[in-house]
């Protein structure tokens, strides 16, 4: 049995475990004016590069491109070959140059209640300042930027003022520590680092510069820091290094004539969070990424930038804040919601309060915020008008379908089509989702690739596995915002990704995923956190799933660990609805429900309750850390935790808790 690696998990026995039945078409109404119909799945397949090619022509271009598509070099692809754009150009010059330079551009919220509104024309005045200032510093195209700045305008500032010039930037969560910010600083070679005094986060100003300081220190790249004024809190100061962001840029101009780069220009580095193994440089281009982010955004969320607010919760720091805070939604003219802090400061109703004051009609937010909100009561969202939402979307991990439901009813009102979201930093763009005026959703499937986009579910020699079965996610096509590579090691990116089903040609996310009896896909986590126990792979998702459709259960993380009969032993950690209590006959109880809603062999030999999870910055669960705690090893790397102490609270609770 021990022989067997839980990262080769046999299909068949990954198939249907759960059963969902549920199915929900677009609202009435919805689909007569959706931007996208079903006639674009038609229309891509008969001619994906002559799809892509009418997407791209949503883009301004200085130069048309001369071929769609290059993949005579693959993995490396190149799309748009000739074609020459520039990024900033096109998510905010040409709205203003096409009148409608009084659109608000961003709401920002600040977690103390400050605000601050920012237009399109004001913000192309910030943008080109930023820009006159990166290259007074000396920054040319080609240059790295490190941007280690919290939720703040000036973060999205900074990133179209890289992009304006062509120098690829790397941002940095601010919450990481400095050594990871060192690493990233080290790897890219930034010659600039912006960052800030500090931020606002659980109602107290959280000091940044110390922390940026100790990430530049010894860097040899490293020339200027950049520092943004937020809290106004008294900072470290280098005179030969530091300035402040608001002398540099308030004397320059605001006029920049944006010049237009090759399509294949590095348009930034991404470092992949790490839930494994070390952080990736993921490197994206410039026309092949815009397109993407701008048709998915347009398709997906299906923006009407006249009349929508859209609000996007995640981080910039995240794949997500870059493709759905700044390029989608800005190429696209949108009109969204920034907010700095967190969903329970100064109390847990904040983002409906946020939802309500702005009459946001389009939410993207997280698995894990949405298990959140269920733990905290529906009370609290009933508190406030949301009646504005019209569309509601997940991304980051499986959404469990207990919590789908929640969501559509609780924060949707019953009435918005919820689009669940599937993509990587990798993909640059969303590659598995409904289109919200077309597909009858089933709550927990990400249901098809969209139009342009092909993806199969193969077994372990490649071979596509028939609906009703379980196997490995594959892309099997290239598409316009794939990942260019890793930074500095073409090498890993192949072996990372392109490797195991070298022969087909196949990109492998990664993640394991089962195609349904109508060929719709279900998403089941990554292939490292799939259990083989007693010869069984059973998907750490499907049992997550099973404990969250417990009344009592909010949220549950599952791992295998090492058992000397079973080869691994399923344990799960669990998180109580705020009005539930725990205790002996509930663990019981809850064994029992799972074993009822998949078999007997997901029953958990041991289920811990927790007062919290170990997650990410992006929300992802840190299983790898759980396995440790549970096989009683030292903990693993630990530095992209959201809070390094949840840890100690988890396995202060583990003895008594079984
Ligand atoms: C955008 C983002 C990528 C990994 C991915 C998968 C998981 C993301 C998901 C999902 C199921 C979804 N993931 N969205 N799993 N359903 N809708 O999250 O990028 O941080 O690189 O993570 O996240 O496991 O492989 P990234």
């Amino acid at each position: 049995m021990n022989t067997e690696s839980p990262r080769d998990p046999r299909p068949e026995t990954l198939a249907n475990l759960l059963h969902e039945q549920r199915r929900f078409a677009p609202p009435p109404g919805f689909a007569e004016r959706a931007n996208v119909t079903a006639a674009a799945y038609d229309q891509a397949a008969a001619d994906r590069e002559a799809f892509w090619a009418e997407q791209a022509g949503r883009l301004d271009w200085a130069r048309r491109w001369d071929r769609v598509l290059d993949w005579s070099g693959a993995p490396f692809a190149r799309w748009f070959e000739g074609g020459r754009l520039n990024v900033a150009y096109n998510c905010v010059d040409r709205h203003v140059e096409q009148g409608r330079g009084d659109r608000v551009a961003v709401h920002f919220e600040g977690e103390p209640g400050d605000t601050r509104t920012l237009t399109y024309a004001q913000l192309k005045e910030e943008v080109c300042r930023a820009a006159n200032a990166l290259t007074e510093l000396g920054v040319r195209a080609g240059d790295r930027v490190a941007i280690y700045l919290p939720m703040i305008p000036e973060a999205v500032v900074a990133m179209l003022a890289c992009a304006r010039i062509g120098a690829p930037h790397s941002v940095v969560f601010a919450a990481f520590s400095p050594s990871a910010l060192r690493s990233r600083i080290d790897d890219a070679e930034a010659k600039v680092l912006i960052t800030a005094d500090g931020y606002h986060r659980r109602g107290a100003p959280v000091d940044l510069k110390p922390n940026a300081d100790a990430g530049v220190e010894g860097a040899e790249s490293i020339r200027t820091v950049v520092v943004v004024r937020r809290t106004g809190r008294p900072v470290p100061w280098n005179d030969e290094r530091d300035v402040w962001w608001h002398e540099l840029t308030g004397r320059q101009p605001t006029e920049h004539t944006p010049e237009a780069f090759d399509a294949e220009h590095p348009l930034f580095i991404l470092y992949t969070s790490g839930t494994t193994g070390r952080p990736k440089g993921i490197l994206h281009t410039t026309g092949g990424y815009l397109t993407q982010v701008a048709y998915t955004h347009h398709a997906v969320f299906d923006l009407k930038p006249e009349s929508d607010v859209y609000w996007c919760t995640a981080d910039v720091g995240w794949v997500t804040g870059h493709s759905y805070i700044v390029y989608g939604p800005l190429a696209n003219g949108a009109t969204e919601v920034l907010y700095e802090g967190t969903p329970d400061t100064p109390h847990r109703g904040r983002f409906w309060e946020i939802v309500e004051k702005y009459r946001v009609t389009i939410l993207y937010t997280a698995p894990t915020a949405i298990r959140m909100f269920m733990k905290w009561g529906e009370e609290i969202p009933a508190q406030f008008d949301l009646s504005s939402l019209r569309l509601i979307g997940s991304v980051g991990e499986p959404i469990n379908p207990e919590a789908w439901i929640w969501y559509r009813q609780t924060i949707g009102g019953g009435n918005c089509p919820v689009v669940d979201t599937w993509w990587q930093t990798e993909t640059g763009a969303i590659m598995i989702s409904p289109l919200p005026g077309v597909s009858s959703t089933k709550p927990g499937s990400a249901m098809r690739p969209l139009p342009g986009i092909s993806a199969e579910v193969v077994d372990d020699a490649g071979t596509p596995v028939p609906n009703g079965s379980g196997g490995l996610l594959v892309l099997d096509q290239p598409w316009p915002s794939m990942l260019r590579g890793i930074w500095g090691d073409p090498d890993r990116y192949r072996d990372t990704y392109w490797a195991r089903f070298a022969d087909q040609g196949y990109y492998f996310a990664g993640d394991g995923a089962k195609k349904d009896e109508d060929g719709d896909l279900w998403l089941l986590g990554r292939v490292d956190d799939i259990m083989l126990v007693s010869g069984h792979n059973i998907s750490t998702t499907e049992v997550e799933s099973a404990l969250v459709s417990h009344p009592a259960v909010a949220e549950a993380a599952v791992i295998g660990a090492q058992d000397p009969t079973t080869g691994q032993r399923i344990v799960a950690f669990v998180i109580l609805r705020a009005d539930r209590e725990g205790g002996a006959e509930l663990v019981t109880e809850l064994q029992g429900h799972v074993a009822r809603e998949i078999g007997p062999i997901a029953r958990p030999k041991q289920i811990y309750l927790v007062p919290e999870l170990p997650k990410t910055r992006s929300g992802k669960i840190m299983r790898r850390l759980l396995q440790d705690a549970a096989e009683s090893r030292a903990l693993g790397d630990t530095t992209t935790l959201t809070d390094a102490t949840v840890m100690e609270r988890i396995t202060g609770s583990l003895p008594g808790a079984e």
